[in-house]
């Protein structure tokens, strides 16, 4: 299968420079239009910031995609979520032979990027084990434990069962990091109170963590957990409040499957007047300024 590269990306690759994937359901369904399209090339920019290229992953009209153009993210952040497929590693090969418009997930994204050779991704929250249903549980967990990508994020969406969640990461061998916290973030606030592995406070600290994984060939992920900038956290209680009343709607109305994840955190965003969005937005950022700072630390260090 070809990959499509954005010449950017190619060029970067090819010189052994720093390069950040990017994920692309986030902006198809994880938020509202324009907003999605604004965060993403913020996103971007914030990746550039840090001190690498920028690669969103996509599918469009069934070609894979790394590293979009400024009117593809456009276009893609203008397509209704329910005509683009919401590609997990299932859905991959659905959306290439149907020559179907695909957003990557983690999980999509994870396998994507490790084909491309990109060793570093970032994102807002990884799926993980819903609230209530102890059987759902995001492929991106165990993608997780079958790809060797670093995913930046600020931990699992809070709108899950984290403590379940925290438990299949142990199980899955995926280390766990705390960026500057001794806590796992917990994507619209600050800590989640439970412990990570290791806190690592510098670019350099994580980027030795991946070197040494890489050296030892280990074939899993690791997952480096940022919280959300002190300004924009959203309060602890106040969040909870949003996601307990969205969860029960959400079992009310028998929304589930992929459709959970979307469905929760638009309703979430309703429930709080925007405000749980603004720290969405914020973390999105930030998570892609610090996987950019990583990885430029880590393209120096000898292969
Ligand atoms: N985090 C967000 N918005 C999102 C998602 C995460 O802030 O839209 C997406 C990611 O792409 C993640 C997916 O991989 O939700 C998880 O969905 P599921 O639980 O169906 O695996
Ligand atoms: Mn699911």
């Amino acid at each position: 299968m070809k990959l499509s590269f954005h010449p950017e990306v190619e060029a970067a690759l090819a010189a052994g420079q720093p390069v950040v994937a990017l994920e692309s359901t986030v902006i198809t369904h994880g938020l509202p239009y324009p907003d999605n399209v604004n965060t993403a090339v913020s996103m971007e920019t914030a990746v550039r910031e840090g001190g690498a290229v920028p690669a969103t992953i996509a599918i469009i009209k069934g070609q894979i995609h790394i590293g979009l153009t400024g009117d593809q993210l456009a276009y893609l952040g203008q397509q209704s979520g329910d005509t683009v497929r919401k590609c997990s590693r299932r859905d991959i090969p659905l959306a290439v032979a149907g020559k179907e418009n695909g957003a990557t997930t983690v999980a999509g994204t994870m396998i994507l990027a490790h084909y491309a050779g990109i060793p570093i991704f970032a994102t807002g929250g990884i799926g993980g084990v819903h609230r209530g249903h102890p059987f759902d549980v995001s492929a991106d967990l165990t993608e997780l434990s079958r790809t060797p990508v670093t995913v930046v994020s600020s931990g699992a969406k809070s709108i899950l069962d984290l403590p379940a969640t925290r438990e299949v990461l142990e199980t899955n061998g995926v280390p766990v990091i705390g960026y500057g916290s001794d806590t796992m973030a917990a994507f619209f606030s600050r800590s989640s109170g439970l412990p990570v592995d290791a806190r690592l406070d510098t670019p350099e600290a994580v980027a030795a963590v991946i070197e040494a994984h890489r050296a030892l060939n280990l074939q899993h992920g690791i997952l480096v957990t940022v919280p959300v900038p002190e300004a924009d956290a959203f309060d602890p209680e106040a969040a909870e409040a949003a996601i307990a009343q969205a969860t029960r709607e959400a079992d009310e109305q028998g929304v589930h499957g992929p459709a959970s994840t979307p469905w929760l955190l638009r309703r979430v965003v309703a429930l709080t007047n925007g405000r749980s969005l603004r720290a969405n937005v914020a973390l999105l950022r930030h998570n892609g300024r610090v996987a950019g700072q990583i990885a430029a630390v880590l393209a120096q260090l000898p292969a």
